[in-house]
């Protein structure tokens, strides 16, 4: 029986146990994971090379997601329209879609399947998931904790692993009801017109070009630090990495000096070691890619600081982040590339700075640093930010579980975690009740039969 059917089969049982019921297993999940924090936290840090303290982020986010899946697991609410006619009832019933297929990256090798397999399976689907080939081992684990748990419904996390040719397989097969893909624009490109082919469903959550404004009026000591961890946090390899950064003019050198002596701050090394803020990339070749990015950058003179590889042991690509100062946008900065490079750039209109901010390919995440009230309002307002997610006096990484994930544009507009965004993982019935004695047709049409 292929993987997908196995799947099926499972959900045919699943959807009938009562969702708080559902709730209560994921909760129970949830509390096992709890339990074994340390040593979840230490095999994330093993194979993602992600360092410890951000690993138990980590698992602490998969918490929160079970909790907030039992909470939900009560609320899942269809609303009730008046009807237009007597004696009719109108309203919304959400049912589960089958099988939910799920692909995610190394970067976040437990969280993101947690967004996904809280919300899908407390709303009565099953799931297949397709780990990243570099952290299979955290998929083993978080199965078989749920086996633990869930006797009867083991079956209601399969894995699948493999390469791209499993997440093409996914993304062909039809029992696949929803394809909820997290990656880069790439593998999004690869699988999305696949899953487009037959009609079916995905849920997008691809790259960043992630962007932060520096406002004249902004608390500086407090942006350096924030803007620090959000460019150089899990090595510059999360989807929401500060990759752009626009400074007004006016406090332009002062903020770049301040910046680069935070950088100069930087522990780099064993990513183990708790007081280690960054550890190696996840392989050689992420070096390369770096690598080449910054010898393009080096030969318009425009490294300002660090990307340089450091020996600190055999296997390990370690290196110091990159500050790249430009001054305009340079089509490199249109290209995510999974690595700490930081571009920085002035500018004068805060209009214009917003104008470059937008004007990229990916929309996931932004922030604007500013104590000014209307800045920060346009920030936030039609005329400003068109990612997912709009941040003030934060970074753009680090999202709460509590918002919906997710971003526009080539980042793929699906919406993970948090909020509504549950109903991704589901199907709407309209349902109209006629609990009358009279045949009434809709919009006063008359059809008598005579
Ligand atoms: C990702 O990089 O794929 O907002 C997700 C954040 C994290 C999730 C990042 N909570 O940075």
């Amino acid at each position: 029986m292929s993987i997908v059917k196995k799947s099926q089969a499972c959900q045919v049982n699943w959807r009938k146990l009562p969702a708080p019921k559902r709730g209560r297993l994921i909760l129970a999940w949830g509390r096992v994971i709890e339990n074994a924090q340390n040593e979840l936290a230490a095999l994330i840090t093993r194979e993602s090379k992600k360092v410890i303290t951000e690993s138990m982020g980590e698992i602490q986010e998969i918490i929160d997601m079970c909790e907030f899946a039992m909470g939900l697991s009560r609320q899942l609410y269809g609303l009730t329209m008046p009807s237009e006619r007597e004696h009719h009832r109108l309203q919304e019933l959400w049912h589960p879609l089958g099988v939910v297929g799920c692909i995610t990256a190394f970067n976040f090798p437990m969280a993101v399947l947690a967004w996904n397999f809280c919300l899908a399976a407390m709303g009565g689907n099953t799931l297949v998931w397709k780990p990243s080939p570099k952290t299979e081992g955290c998929a083993t684990r978080l199965k078989q904790l749920w086996d633990a748990v869930a006797i009867e419904y083991k079956d209601v996390l399969l894995i699948s692993y493999g390469g791209a040719d499993k997440a093409l397989d996914l993304a062909d097969d039809p029992n696949v009801k929803l394809l909820s893909a997290t990656g880069s624009c790439e593998m999004g490109k690869s699988v999305a017109p696949r899953v487009a082919k037959r009609l079916g469903r995905c849920l997008l959550e691809l790259g960043g070009n992630n962007a932060s404004i520096i406002c004249p009026s902004a608390d500086l000591s407090f942006a350096v630090k924030a803007l620090t961890f959000a460019a150089v946090g899990t090595t510059g390899q999360r989807c929401t990495t500060l990759r752009r950064l626009f400074v007004h003019d006016t406090i332009y050198e002062t903020f770049i000096e301040q910046l680069k002596l935070q950088y100069q701050k930087l522990r780099i090394g064993d990513p183990s070691e708790p007081s280690t803020q960054i550890g190696p990339l996840i392989s050689q070749e992420s070096g390369k890619k770096m690598q080449q990015v910054l010898k393009y950058c080096r030969s318009l003179g425009l490294v300002v600081h660090g990307g340089v590889p450091l020996a600190l042991d055999d296997h390990d690509y370690y290196v110091t982040p990159a500050l790249v100062e430009v001054d305009k946008p340079i089509d490199i900065m249109s290209e995510e590339t999974f690595a700490p490079i930081l571009y920085v750039m002035r500018y004068h209109e805060l209009s214009d700075a917003i104008a470059m901010q937008n004007n990229v390919k990916q929309g996931l995440s932004s922030s604007i640093f500013t104590n000014d009230h209307s800045e920060a309002e346009l920030f936030i307002s039609t005329e400003g930010s068109d990612c997912g997610l709009a941040n003030i006096n934060i970074g753009p990484s680090g999202a709460e579980i509590g918002g919906a994930f997710g971003g526009e544009k080539e980042t793929g507009g699906g919406r993970e975690s948090g909020s509504d965004a549950w109903k991704s993982y589901m199907r709407r019935s309209t349902v109209t009740v006629n609990y009358g004695k009279r045949l009434t047709l809709s919009q006063g049409i008359r059809f008598d039969e005579k």
